[in-house]
């Protein structure tokens, strides 16, 4: 249970798109009553019953966040792996919508021809969403040139009205049920279309970093409660999409399995090497290791080991430590609950960093009207927010070293040393994954 990572749909691996159709699928086939199901999830958007999606500030960025990050904890109970991909519209030039979304139908692991449930949603009133005839011919250059032009406001506010107005360029320009706020939600490209709106607000957090204005950190997202709570979600609590558990991968990569003492070969194109801004290893660890260590790793030196050399080796990529425990596993007690809490002398709500396995209900204070038992039920509790002990490990100079250059397949080997110099056994070690992230 890593960091999710969300990537372009076009570079979906086979098995990956086949995911992503089977989960949504299989939300189309809940009951319409399933607090989990397509129709209920829908309709958090335009209704109905309720319409509670913001456009215009506050909430425009915050509210979507928060909802589509409901919508894919929803479609990871289907199928456990599957993480949102976003519809990359804003880079220009291109037409229409994404080529796995353009076709009504697609052919299955089975071999069968079945519905595309990235082509067409169903709809509360029955029937299937529709897009403008003309959609695969449709261009979107002008909104893609007005979303790079809000990558470089200078405000939280100039950039989400800015990006709003070209967000709306592709709802209408998409057409048919995109087209209006009651039934956009229903056409499944509306979250490929937000994830990318999402992707956009978090590369510009990235290079305008600063507090959320107090209006839209204050601002209640309903219906989406925090994690084992009744409080509602606000702005702040999904100002970080770090905290929140995922990264966009803005290239095509398909990588294989990271794991510590097994050489990994890793096709990183120079192309991409020589433009990406960062590619960090992230260790990820949903509770404290049970002991300490130390991450060495090493490129094209498949031998590497716990005695090889640290200084003047050129292999050498990088380093870190994990501060871990010496003693057993972690387990929550008394002291652990809600230390924000007990220190405030609060008991209504805290920060969402702190809300996580270890917190607690805290009452059920009125929210006027909306029953809690219809939102999304909460994520399992390594993916709620709750205290997390990540490190990364940056290797991007690494990557572009001038021995390397032009190469596209790079070798990685990871080791793990412990407090005395020895080996230290994977099994042993309380991390939930290795993942590349390529920015
Ligand atoms: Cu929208």
């Amino acid at each position: 249970m890593g960091m999710r990572i969300r990537k372009n749909v076009t570079c979906l691996s086979t098995d990956e798109l086949h995911d992503l159709r089977e989960a949504l699928a299989a939300l189309y086939a809940l009951p319409a009553s399933s607090a989990d199901g397509f129709r209920v999830l829908a309709g958090f958007h335009g209704g109905p019953p309720t319409a509670y999606c913001r456009h215009g500030e506050p909430g425009f960025l915050t509210w979507h966040r928060a909802y589509l990050l409901a919508f894919e904890d929803a479609l990871r109970k289907q199928r456990c792996n599957v993480t949102l991909p976003f519809w990359n519209w804003s880079s220009g030039p291109t037409t229409g919508v994404p080529e796995p979304c353009r076709n009504p139908t697609y052919v299955n692991r089975s071999g069968a021809t079945v519905p595309n449930p990235l082509y067409a949603g169903p709809k509360p009133v029955g029937g299937q969403t529709a897009r403008r005839a003309t959609i695969d011919t449709t261009t979107f250059d002008d909104l893609a040139t007005s979303a790079q032009a809000a990558m470089t406001a200078a405000t939280f506010s100039s950039f989400s009205s800015q990006i709003d107005g070209a967000h709306g360029g592709v709802h209408v320009r998409t057409g048919g049920d995109m087209g209006a706020i009651e039934t956009a939600g229903f056409d499944s490209i509306f979250y490929l279309h937000h994830a990318n709106i999402d992707r956009l607000w978090a590369d510009w957090q990235a290079a305008h970093p600063g507090p959320l204005p107090a209006a839209e950190a204050a601002f209640d997202l309903l219906p989406f409660t925090r994690p084992f709570t009744t409080t509602w979600q606000k702005g702040a609590d999904v100002e970080s999409v770090t905290a929140l558990g995922y990264a966009y991968r803005r290239f095509c990569l398909i990588l294989p399995p990271i794991r510590l003492w097994t050489e990994v070969v890793l096709e990183v194109p120079w192309e991409i090497r020589r433009e990406m801004a960062s590619a960090r290893l992230a260790f990820q660890a949903g509770r404290m290791p049970a002991t300490s260590f130390e991450v060495r790793a090493f490129l094209d030196d498949p031998k590497a080991n716990e005695a090889s050399a640290l200084a003047g080796n050129a292999a050498l990529a990088g380093t870190v430590g994990v501060f871990g425990h010496r003693s057993v596993a972690h387990a929550p007690g008394p002291a652990d609950q809600c230390p924000v809490c007990a220190k405030l002398g609060r008991t209504d709500e805290h920060p969402a960093v702190e809300a996580g396995a270890e917190a607690l209900d805290h009452g059920a204070p009125e929210h006027g009207g909306v029953p809690h038992d219809q939102g999304p039920t909460a994520p399992p509790p390594a993916d709620a927010g709750g205290e997390r002990f990540d490190v990364e490990l940056d290797i991007t100079a690494a990557l572009r070293a001038p021995i390397r250059m032009g190469a596209d397949k790079v070798s990685l080997t990871l080791v793990a040393v412990g407090v005395t110099g020895e080996r230290v056994d994977p099994a042993t070690i309380a991390l939930d994954g290795i993942e590349l992230i390529v920015e």
